[in-house]
């Protein structure tokens, strides 16, 4: 079976991660994520990351490094998470999402994050300031 790449970004400005609340689909919807989506074909993940946020959020960003690990998301589909920061724009949710909110390391529990994320968060979260 050919594994497809859901590419998410861990987009941090001044000491915060972005997290983004999820509209749809229904099953997901109110649950908490870090953005992004699926690589289409001959796109590298840093590509589908900018694609997937310009898109879904409005923003243009500059991916940084990847977050080492791989998460399963269902059969043939696995997540993987790369850093990211914003070069212009101001995120806004425009389309999937509902709502956005920058979280401190401390905040990263006050969300409902999708279980499929939480190993990803946990890791992108090593990387915020102590604050
Ligand atoms: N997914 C899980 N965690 C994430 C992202 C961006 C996506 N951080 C899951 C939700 C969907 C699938 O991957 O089942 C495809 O995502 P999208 O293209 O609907 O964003
Ligand atoms: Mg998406």
């Amino acid at each position: 079976m050919t594994v497809r790449v859901v590419v998410a970004g861990a987009v941090y400005d001044q000491g915060r991660l972005l997290a983004a609340r999820r509209s749809a689909p229904p099953e997901l919807a109110g649950r908490w994520e870090l953005p992004g989506g699926k690589l289409e074909p001959g796109e590298s993940p840093q590509q589908a990351l900018v694609r997937e946020l310009r898109e879904e959020l409005g923003v243009e960003t500059e991916p940084g490094e990847r977050i080492p690990g791989e998460w399963p998301l269902k059969p043939g589909l696995v997540l993987q998470v790369w850093t990211a920061r914003v070069v212009s724009g101001e995120p806004r949710p425009l389309q999937d999402h509902d709502e956005l909110r920058w979280l401190t390391r401390h905040e990263l529990d006050t969300v409902d994050w999708l279980d499929q994320d939480r190993p990803a968060v946990a890791e992108a979260g090593r990387r915020l300031p102590d604050g």
